[in-house]
């Protein structure tokens, strides 16, 4: 039942750590309260460095720093256009220093470095590429109200934007943050995971290459509750919050901004549905259930947890997914042949085998993993549960790791509306070779991505959300620009 395993190799040689302290006004400073805290390369549970800690103090620095870049600074003078170019020669520099961010992110991170480099890396900068593109492209309108007006519109950044981000995709999430945000035209305070600060603090640097000025891009590595995050959230300065995280955490941010007006997107978590019709070409749905979960080792928001499989081909597809689960390359997350990296951290590893063991208790029959790999690292094995119920644990909560419970359908309106019977919506996929099926089951899905025979395609143009618990607003494409702008009308009197 165990995986593959495939024992650390050494590191091909040291990942070089640049960047520790936090960016306010274009340049690195200590924290204020002169605090650190270390960040842990969760395949040896080794400490890779300390890192400035951020505070309300230094919250307080940056909300300043941003508020005067927006209102006096060059930014708020700058062509729209010459702002467009600064973010595709940011995007240009993320891109030339590939490998060093890559081998970055997968030493804080523990992804496998094949993953860093196929997706995380160039999707940072393909994403700040695409929202560079639409700096001088936010148009207003013209609008024709009745009498001896002339009225248009125009859409005008949205000021102090607080960016909360995880730790599951560190650079491309902070993308998807800041490439809309800097190309509308706002100012930004990101907050990377405490877990994940590396790669933000190295690509804030390559920003001030790039010639972002000063105060426009402030990167405060630090806590949530308690700590920098609760700051930004709590601090009047900030006009808007965008965060992605734990669907718990964003009901805390509610609570804490209910007095203000402060604009809030989320990008929360999710349980999404996978159903696998009979005419489907079990091998792809196998394989793409198989991506749908796995990948990042399940640490992902549209994480495919929950595959419905027709009962004709549930016991084949079963065994196919079990197999190819035993046979994943599991261990050093820097050697390029490795596909299953550690998960991030104790706390979520510990969450996991609480999960495992839930799974078991309830009745589930494990037909791949279920165990620790190794004895240093948070190593998960695959996991493949069969026989799931709708009400098991494992079959209502995002575990957020790599284990996925297969449940069996008898028909099409019974696996929509059990793959409907969810506190979440954000993404789901069909699996069939009838193009009507496929569009009337995308039609009744509640998600706000449903793929059709492939899974976890996620491109800048396209939006990205959550139906019900699983968030509010889109990111990427053009309808991540409203978030991140005030629609202005402006009425003449014609003379
Ligand atoms: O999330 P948190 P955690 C889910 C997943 C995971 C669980 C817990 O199920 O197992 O959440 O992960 C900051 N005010 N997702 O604990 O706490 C925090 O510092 C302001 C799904 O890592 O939500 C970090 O920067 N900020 C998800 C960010 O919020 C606060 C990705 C996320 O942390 C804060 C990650 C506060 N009070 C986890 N508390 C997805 N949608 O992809 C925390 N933070």
């Amino acid at each position: 039942m165990t995986a593959a395993v495939n024992l650390p190799k050494s590191h091909k040689g040291a990942v070089p750590v640049r960047q520790t302290k936090l960016l306010i006004d274009g340049a690195f400073h200590d924290a204020a309260s002169g605090r650190t805290f270390a960040t842990i390369d969760p395949s040896t549970e080794e400490v890779i460095a300390e890192v400035a800690e951020a505070g309300p103090e230094d919250v307080d620095r940056a909300v300043r720093a941003a508020r005067a870049a927006l209102e006096d600074g060059p930014w708020a003078r700058m062509d729209a256009r010459e702002r467009g170019r600064l973010l595709m020669k940011w995007a240009d520099l993320i891109e030339a220093n590939m490998e060093e961010l890559a081998r970055l992110e997968v030493l804080d991170n523990g992804k496998p470095i094949a993953e860093a480099l196929g997706y995380d890396i160039p999707s940072a900068a393909a994403t700040i590429r695409y929202f560079a593109g639409w700096a001088d492209k936010i148009e207003g309108r013209t609008i024709p109200v009745s009498g001896p007006f002339f009225t248009y519109t125009r859409r005008e950044p949205v000021g102090v934007c607080g960016l909360i981000i995880p730790w599951n995709f560190p650079l491309a999430m902070a993308a998807w943050k800041l490439g809309p945000a800097l190309a509308a035209g706002c100012a930004a305070i990101l907050k990377p995971a405490e877990q994940t600060p590396l790669t933000a603090l190295r690509a804030g640097e390559l920003a001030l290459e790039a010639g972002v000025p000063p105060g426009v891009l402030n990167i405060l590595p630090g806590f949530g509750g308690g700590g920098a995050g609760e700051a930004i959230v709590k601090h009047p300065g900030v006009d808007k919050i965008a965060f992605t995280g734990e669907y718990r955490t964003a009901q805390i941010i509610k609570r804490e901004t209910a007095d203000s007006m402060k604009r809030l997107t989320f990008e929360l978590g999710g349980k999404s549905p996978n159903i696998v019709f009979e005419d489907a070409d079990l091998d792809a749905a196998v394989e793409g259930a198989f991506g749908a979960i796995f990948l990042n080792q399940g640490q992902n928001c549209c994480a495919g947890s929950r595959a419905f499989v027709h009962e004709k081909i549930y016991d084949r597809f079963v065994e196919k997914l079990a197999e190819k689960a035993a046979k994943r390359r599991i261990g050093d997350p820097l050697n390029s042949d490795t596909e299953h990296g550690p998960q991030i951290d104790q706390a979520q590893f510990e969450k996991i085998m609480r999960y495992i063991d839930l799974g078991r208790e309830q009745g589930a029959r494990l037909a791949a993993g279920g165990e620790r790999v190794g004895e240093k690292g948070f190593y998960v094995a695959p996991t493949v549960f069969a026989e799931v119920r709708d009400e098991m644990a494992i079959a209502t909560d995002e575990i957020f790791g790599p284990v996925v419970g297969v449940l069996k359908f008898k028909d099409a309106d019974e696996a929509i509306r059990r793959a409907n019977d969810s506190m979440f919506g954000l993404a789901g996929a069909v699996w069939t070779r009838d193009l009507d099926k496929a569009n009337a089951v995308s039609a009744r899905l509640r998600a706000g991505t449903v793929w059709v025979n492939c899974y976890n395609i996620v491109d800048p143009a396209a939006p990205f959300g959550g139906f019900k618990m699983s968030g509010v607003g889109r990111e990427l494409g053009e309808e991540a620009l409203n978030a991140y702008t005030e629609t202005k009308t402006v009425t003449i009197r014609n003379g």
